[in-house]
């Protein structure tokens, strides 16, 4: 029996959470399809380094707390997103004057903006980005070049878990990263956790940002991914889920609307997707969507700057696409 099911949440609610990203300005205008349809808030961009510490010990939760606002009010939980990061971090985090800081001190600042901000953020809070995308995407290197891995040293990454653990012994603590489903990505990410893991530190999760598109990635090496990363006896989060009409390196500019059988070929990604997810539900806690709906996307704007994409399960008008009627009536 096929079942008709009206919302994310309520179709999944013996699976996993269902998640957004959001902002002030989107919670405003799509809120109501946004509390009716997911049970779990990400803040897309304003409570990155940056947002919330933009200069040394000033820190400006404004628009941040009016998420969690949201998010109270409307009964949601919440997984914050990011501590740690080579983007959207202000200078001053990496400088002492005219000089670089010290190993030292961008040690004592990492710690001190998790224990900030931590402890702002605690109720609906189920888990924390502590630090994104670390690992580099081509060469042998695990990790990639960064002004944290450059002024602290490699130990940097440990030392952010441990950090958040004792800002907050309560919350999930997650490494999140994307293409974590190409084999050699993966395998530098399951190296790293693994060697973190033996050296005792604190992690409980690995975060999918899954920024998936009609042909890649193959389901198999998605299955191979989830299986990699839970044999570590780690949860795992789908965190910033998008499914692009465009493969990368398509750099057409001339659509002004999805045509049918890109929307076709997306049902049938997004319906492979979630049965997969339904798989492997005993290892996956949420499954957080990139944006509500093709209205607003950071596609939009990435790789190409100003270009309309389609890639989430609900149109420009807020309304449900192919995509978001198979994922919620499945058998
Ligand atoms: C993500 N990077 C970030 O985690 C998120 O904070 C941001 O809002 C959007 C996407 C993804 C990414 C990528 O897929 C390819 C290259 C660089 C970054």
């Amino acid at each position: 029996m096929t079942k008709q099911l009206l919302t994310l949440k309520d179709a999944y609610k013996d699976y996993f959470k269902v998640g957004v990203a959001v902002s002030p300005e989107t919670l405003e205008r799509d809120g109501e399809l946004i509390s009716k349809q997911f049970n779990s808030l990400t803040a897309e961009n304003v409570m990155k380094p940056e947002e919330v510490q933009p200069e040394e010990g000033v820190f400006t939760f404004e628009k941040a707390d009016k998420i969690v606002d949201f998010a109270k009010a409307n009964d949601m939980t919440m997984r914050g997103h990011t501590l740690v990061w080579h983007n959207q971090t202000p200078e001053w985090v990496f400088k002492d004057g005219d000089k670089s800081a010290s190993r030292d001190l961008a040690l004592d600042r990492m710690k001190k903006h998790m224990d900030v901000v931590m402890n702002h953020f605690k109720t609906p809070f189920y888990a924390w980005d502590v630090i994104n995308e670390v690992i580099a995407d081509e060469g042998n290197d695990l990790l990639r070049e960064s002004p944290w891995r450059s002024i602290i040293g490699d130990d940097y990454v440990q030392k952010a878990f441990e950090f958040a653990r004792q800002a907050n012994p309560d919350v999930a603590l997650y490494y999140n990263d994307y293409n974590e489903s190409h084999p050699a990505k993966r395998d530098k990410i399951f190296t790293m956790i693994k060697d973190m893991m033996d050296k005792g530190t604190p992690i409980d999760g690995v975060g999918l940002q899954a920024h998936w598109g009609l042909e890649d990635p193959s389901l198999d090496n998605i299955k191979a991914a989830i299986e990699k990363y839970a044999s570590l006896g780690l949860t795992l989060q789908i965190t910033e889920m998008d499914v692009s009409v465009f493969n990368f390196d398509d750099k057409r500019t001339d659509l002004t609307a999805p045509t049918a059988e890109m929307m076709e070929k997306q049902a049938e990604r997004y319906d492979a997707f979630f049965s997969l997810f339904r798989e492997y539900s005993e290892h996956i806690d949420s499954v957080t969507l990139w944006a509500a709906s093709d209205r607003y996307n950071w596609l939009d704007d990435f790789p190409v700057r100003g270009r309309k994409n389609w890639p989430m399960l609900f149109d420009v008008n807020n309304q449900p696409k192919e995509s978001f009627n198979r994922v919620v009536s499945y058998k």
